[in-house]
């Protein structure tokens, strides 16, 4: 289904005084506002090509109908999404759950939609129906030479996808591990996977990154090879220069400071990206934003104070996407929820007055310090967010029009009730 302009233009004239009004409230108290709107327009998060399906559980999987059947019908759905909110103009594609067949029809289809497609993704923490050797028992950590060099041979042809598709960076996430005290020598384990990688890195084209992501634990639940942002920032600095560390906000252990992570890899210069998503308990790839906003203002803060200081570009200094997965919204809905999400952290992020923050940090100005954070992160920018989707072509309310415009039923017309897009 594609969206027309009129569509957004009727949506955008019908709520145009409401919106004038909101924004001009809040853009009154501001000094920077069409900074910060510049800002956002660039600002853009790329969607992974699995979260446009209903995810499974571990015990079932509910297809909510309309799934896309194949990778256009994805790249359908995200321009969809991007024409909907203008902030979501790549897509991240998953090998082999996503290949690409015909790489120039298929960045031809993207490109009409106004998309370009971010990094690839491997994927060797499970078996695939013609693979040779097994992953049961790792892959790049694997005790078996063989089954080691299946999977280094899978990520190299991984990164040619990807340069079919003009992508510059490979993701790696591993589920290398062990259940149990005693499987596995954890050095030996680890060495094996610097090998690995290093081979993998051998074949990046120059302007390509690795993006190194770690996980402390499932599906392995006594020790994951590469399972802290520690052990991912020591393989990502032997490696080299192209290899950073991928910051996924579920893949912590219960209370981490994910800010203070951000900050030190940022000022490092090991700082790939990050998987956004939100939990309570462990890697519960919830919606964006949905259980602790707060925390996401905060890592927003260190990225915005730390890419300033560094001189980087925010849109385009690090990766952004979204990797979530859930099993009861419909999947566009939660996507347009998790992109606002993000941009309204950012916005927030934006408003803090770093200046004022500094004097009151060197004066151990405590209460002055979290007044000033907490100022801004009580600001309501929803107009801010919007004024600036609104000035980028996109709907001033991208969910309520989705909703209005009946999208999911058309879809379900479409491609049928019982679909099932590829992934988890
Ligand atoms: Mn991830």
């Amino acid at each position: 289904m594609k969206l027309e302009k009129d569509h957004i233009d009727e949506h955008n004239h019908q709520l145009t005084a409401d919106h004038k009004r909101k924004f001009e409230f809040v853009a009154d108290g501001l000094k920077n506002v069409d900074a910060v709107l510049q800002k956002l327009i660039a600002f853009s998060i790329a969607i992974p090509s699995w979260a446009l399906g209903t995810g499974g559980t571990r015990f079932g999987r509910f297809s909510g109908g309309g799934e896309p059947r194949s990778l256009e019908e994805k790249i359908s759905d995200v321009g969809l999404i991007h024409a909907l909110n203008r902030s979501s103009n790549s897509i991240s594609l998953h090998i082999p759950w996503d290949i690409p067949e015909n790489a120039s029809t298929i960045k031809a289809l993207a490109s009409h939609y106004g998309l370009h497609f971010d990094a690839v993704n491997s994927n060797t923490f499970q078996d695939q129906p013609d693979q040779e050797l097994s992953y049961k028992y790792g892959s790049l950590n694997h005790v078996d030479k063989a089954v080691r060099q299946q999977a280094i041979e899978h990520n190299i042809q991984v990164i040619k996808y990807g340069v079919e598709l003009d992508s510059k960076a490979l993701s790696v996430w591993l589920s290398d591990g062990s259940n149990f005290p005693g499987q596995l020598n954890m050095r030996g384990a680890f060495e094996r996977t610097y090998d690995s990688l290093q081979q993998i890195y051998a074949a990046l084209p120059g302007d390509w990154k690795m993006w190194v992501e770690y996980k402390p634990y499932e599906p392995n639940f006594y020790s994951t090879t590469i399972g802290d942002w520690g052990q991912s920032y020591l393989l990502s600095s032997k490696l080299g220069n192209k290899a950073q560390t991928l910051v996924d906000l579920g893949h912590h252990l219960q209370g981490a400071n994910i800010e203070q992570i951000v900050a030190l890899l940022l000022m490092e210069g090991k700082l790939a990206g990050f998987h956004f998503n939100d939990s309570k308990y462990g890697d519960d790839d919830l919606t964006v934003g949905s259980i602790n906003p707060y925390q996401l203002f905060l890592i927003f803060n260190e990225l915005v104070e730390g890419m300033d200081a560094r001189g980087m570009n925010h849109a385009t200094g690090i990766g952004w996407m979204i990797d979530a997965s859930h099993n009861i919204k419909d999947p566009i809905e939660d996507l347009l929820q998790s992109v606002e999400a993000i941009k309204i952290a950012y916005t927030q992020a934006l408003l803090v007055d770093q200046v004022a923050l500094k004097q009151a940090q060197q004066k151990n100005d405590v209460v002055q310090a979290q007044e000033i954070l907490q100022h801004a992160y009580r600001t309501d920018v929803r107009p801010l967010v919007a004024q600036a989707r609104l000035l980028a072509g996109g709907a001033l309310q991208p969910l309520s029009l989705f909703r209005k415009l009946a999208v999911r039923d058309n879809l379900i017309k479409e491609r049928g009730l019982k679909t099932i897009a590829t992934g988890l």
